[in-house]
């Protein structure tokens, strides 16, 4: 079938791609990535720059990818501009030192960005696929990300067929891509199963302007393996929702569970497999972990929705190992469809996402270290936070051996309001934010959430101005965080 489109080497492919242009990439997390090409385009990047050439090029993927793409990219100083993810170190220490333009955005927002022409237009989708038919039918691998409106937007597309996938994933994917206003209609998804869309990218082949084959297995790194703490804060979720379904907050059958992406968020997903009160439950979310695929496997987790398998080496070997048991239980769709605030309110899902930063107030930065240096950016969090039926932040209460507390008087940056967040817990407990004017919330946090060791100097902070709804110094709200820069201890905050 691939000899319906020239087969391409990945230098060749790259030589087709010149400065200034602009590619819309495959990949949600490593997962499905675009890799050999990418690469091969570092390197004509680098050869472009040893001649005195300008080469750089405007990078949109589906939310983070691997080192083979933005780490790649971003060593051969190639990369324009960057949106809206991303989570490599060296794509990370570029964007923190300026060097690298990067805009955070929320990622069901990505894809109606292209197609409204808010980003410019799109000269290149690359996206990796299992097969593609001779009439333009492109199956995708293990993420589907925002690759359909790359596809239908970009002039020219180039495909990496990856030989590591199985033709057999057809069926697994569900492509939808809704009209633009004023043409738009509902989209008609109201249990997390419905499937409305099609299982491969419908393209004009005549765009197909090569393949190149690939073999590369997904970038995905291990997680850090449960400690106490993530295992506590695990619990008390599990708790947590084991209480609102006894208060009949949530119905018996229970909602459909989003869980955000990280150390933490695989604890949480643990724990709640262990609940004995909590039901055999389904998922509407972004990122497939690991810890999901075990819940499949105990038969605790009865069927999931997401946009990628971002699974370990292994397991996602043990799934192409048995693929056809999964068949009917996992179903991949676009950002734009799986994160869609329409969705996310219509069908009640319980969102459960980690938190960098929260204030006493419950306001929430999930993206900035200390205020200034991007992390990875706000990826699916806000899309389900603000629309979801019950939305949980959770973190550890400190970080860097205690030097740090993650609950602080006032957010270094700000990504969910209190508005958005109903629930906030760490390893210490649970501080429900539901019907609660700041004060009472700011009490809450204190003594359920905050460490020990910061909770007097919290009750200090809260007890300085007794004036306004919201009881804040403009003084000595960030005097926390000055004390980290000074001495590298939040302990020694003096107000
Ligand atoms: O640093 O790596 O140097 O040890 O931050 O912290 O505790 O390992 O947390 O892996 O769960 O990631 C918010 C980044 C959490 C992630 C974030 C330091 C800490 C450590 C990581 P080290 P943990 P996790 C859907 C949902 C935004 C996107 C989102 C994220 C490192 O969950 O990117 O939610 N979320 N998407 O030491 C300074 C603090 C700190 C701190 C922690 N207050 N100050 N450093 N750290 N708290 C998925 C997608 O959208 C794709």
């Amino acid at each position: 079938m691939k000899r319906f489109f020239p087969i391409l080497s990945a230098d060749e492919a790259a030589a087709l791609v010149q400065h200034d242009e602009v590619i819309g990439f495959s990949g949600f997390t490593p997962a499905g990535a675009a890799k050999v090409i990418p690469t091969a385009i570092a390197r004509k990047a680098r050869a472009e720059h040893e001649a005195g050439n300008p080469f750089k090029v405007g990078v949109i993927t589906g939310a983070s990818t691997g080192p083979s793409l933005d780490g790649e990219l971003a060593k051969a100083d190639a990369i324009k501009f960057r949106t809206p993810y991303q989570s490599d170190k060296d794509l990370r220490a570029s964007i923190n030192a300026g060097k690298t333009h990067f805009f955070d955005m929320h990622l069901s927002l990505l894809p109606q960005y292209v197609r409204y022409g808010f980003l410019g237009p799109v000269d290149w989708a690359i996206v990796e696929a299992a097969d593609v038919s001779f009439d333009g039918k492109i199956l995708l691998t293990t993420s589907v990300g925002a690759s359909p409106t790359f596809l239908s937007q970009a002039k020219k597309i180039l495909v990496e067929i990856n030989a590591r996938h199985p033709k057999e994933l057809l069926g697994f994917h569900d492509i939808y891509e809704p009209q633009s206003p004023p043409f738009r209609r509902p989209i008609p998804i109201c249990n997390a199963e419905d499937r409305i869309g099609t299982q491969r990218v419908w393209v004009d082949p005549k765009k197909i302007v090569g393949i190149v084959e690939s073999n590369r297995p997904d970038e995905v790194k291990d997680f850090t393996p449960v400690t106490d703490v993530t295992t506590r804060i695990g619990q008390h979720v599990a708790e947590f929702l084991a209480a609102e379904l006894r208060s009949g907050h949530i119905p018996k059958g229970f909602l459909p569970i989003q869980s955000g992406v990280g150390n933490v968020a695989n604890a949480v997903l643990g724990a709640m497999g262990e609940h004995p009160e909590i039901p055999r439950f389904q998922m509407y979310t972004e990122v497939i972990q690991d810890s999901v695929i075990e819940l499949i496997k105990q038969d605790r987790c009865s069927f999931v929705s997401g946009v990628s398998l971002t699974l370990s080496n292994p397991v996602l070997q043990g799934v192409y190992d048995s693929l056809e048991s999964y068949r009917g239980r996992l179903l991949l769709r676009p950002q734009e469809i799986a994160n869609n605030p329409e969705i996310v309110r219509r069908i009640g899902i319980i969102s459960i996402n980690t938190a960098l930063e929260a204030d006493i107030f419950g306001n929430i930065n999930s993206t900035h270290v200390l205020g200034q240096k991007m992390m990875n950016g706000i990826g699916g969090s806000g899309d389900f936070t603000r629309n979801a039926y019950i939305s949980i932040f959770t973190c550890p209460s400190t970080a860097k051996g205690g030097n740090i507390s993650a609950i602080v008087p006032m957010c270094s940056h700000m990504d969910h309001s209190e508005h958005s967040v109903q629930v906030l817990i760490t390893e210490h407990g649970i501080a429900d934010l539901r019907g609660k004017d700041p004060r009472q919330r700011a009490a809450t946090i204190i003594s359920n959430c905050v460490d020990p060791a910061y909770r007097d100097l919290l009750w200090t902070y809260f007890k300085l101005t007794e004036n306004g709804h919201t009881p804040q110094s403009f003084r000595s709200a960030f005097a926390f965080h000055e004390a980290f820069l000074e001495s590298g201890d939040m302990r020694r905050t003096t107000f």
